[in-house]
Order: C-alpha cells, then sequence, then structure tokens
C-alpha cells in the first residue's frame, strides 16, 4: 500500500478585457459518508455547477475505525471522532475547488457542528487496481453526548437502508426545534 499525498490544481481559462488568462485553483479531496454520497438527498449540492467544481474520483474507505451512527429526530447519519471504535466506514471521494468546499462547509455548518479535518482514506486505482491511502477532508462531530456511542454503529451508510431511519430534509423540519441539543456534548474528559 503506498501513502501519497495529493495535491491538484486546476487549470481554467478566465475572461480578461481582452482574451483568455489561464489561472490556477487549489483543489481538495473530501471523503463523503453521508447525505453528499451519490443517490443520497444531499448529493445535489456537490453536482450542482453553480456551488463550484466536483468530480467523483473513486470509493473509499477509512483508515481507522470510527463509529457512523443516525441520530436526532431527522435521521441525520454522524461520523463520531471516536477512532478505534466502529467499522472502518465505507464512502466517496470527491475532488473539489475552494468554492465548492466553502459551500459543504455551510451546508455541514463546520466549524460550529460538524468538523472538518483531514484524515487518511484508502481507495483503489482504476489503472493498476493497487491500494493507495491519501488525505482526505472528512466532516466529524467531536464533541458529542456519550449516549450516541450506544446507538447501532453502521459500515455504509443508506438514509433508505434496513434500519428505517430515512433522512429529513432541511426544509421539512420543525424551525423551532434545536436538534442540536441532542447530539451536542462535551468530550472535554474523552482524550480522542
Ligand atoms: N453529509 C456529510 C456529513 C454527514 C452528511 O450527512 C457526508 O456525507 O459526508
Amino acid at each position: 500500500m503506498t501513502t501519497v499525498l495529493m495535491i491538484k490544481f486546476l487549470s481554467v481559462a478566465v475572461p480578461k478585457q481582452r482574451g483568455y488568462v489561464h489561472t490556477t485553483r487549489m483543489m481538495h479531496n473530501v471523503f463523503v459518508y453521508g447525505t453528499l454520497k451519490r443517490d443520497e438527498p444531499n448529493n445535489y449540492w456537490l453536482v450542482d455547477k453553480k456551488n463550484g467544481h466536483s468530480s467523483f474520483v473513486g470509493e473509499g474507505t477509512t483508515k481507522i475505525k470510527y463509529p457512523l451512527v443516525i441520530a436526532t429526530k431527522y435521521n441525520i447519519p454522524f461520523l463520531l471522532h471516536k477512532p478505534g471504535t466502529g467499522h472502518l466506514v465505507k464512502g466517496e471521494v470527491y475532488e473539489v475547488d475552494d468554492a465548492m468546499l466553502s459551500k459543504l462547509d455551510i451546508l455541514e455548518d463546520h466549524p460550529n457542528y460538524y468538523i472538518r479535518e483531514l484524515d487518511d482514506i484508502t481507495t483503489i486505482k482504476d489503472q493498476s487496481n493497487e491500494e493507495v491511502t491519501f488525505k482526505c477532508w472528512v466532516y466529524f462531530l467531536k464533541k458529542f453526548k456519550p449516549e450516541l456511542l450506544r446507538r447501532p454503529m453502521l459500515e455504509c451508510y443508506s438514509s433508505s437502508g434496513a434500519h428505517g431511519l430515512p433522512y429529513m430534509d432541511r426544509s421539512k423540519r420543525d424551525p423551532y426545534h434545536n436538534y442540536k441539543s441532542e447530539i451536542k456534548g462535551d468530550n472535554s474528559l474523552d482524550p480522542s
């Protein structure tokens, strides 16, 4: 297995007053494990060109175990930052530009709610079938109520999975219900 640091730039043509000039945009790898995956309720954010650029890189798996649980009355998936507990979680890697990354931060309310962190993700290269591990951004829940660890831990999320807990879209939620208080905790005594 090889560990690689993938730093990419996208070359784009930007209109100037006369003709076009080429400039480069920083690209980022993001690992998604929940509603942002293909065929899941928030994937439209990632594919909407108005939000910026994204391209599917491949399926990926966390290199260490984490608890992936569904919580709140809206059935939201959370990757709890408790390394070593749960499963090697399966998800998808996307390459995104700065504009898309900041849109995803708005959706996930980083850094107030989910926290975006770089973590090791393993994927299979198409051409050589070789396993590679590289750093991707991942949205974690870092301060959570300990009782969330008693919930069933998933290896692979789907809103329509056998758990029977379909995700409820924001537009259908009660604006007066503070669902964040259902999951937010103070893990200051927990070193992970
Ligand atoms: N969307 C992000 C984090 C949790 C969620 O529902 C994701 O798919 O990775």
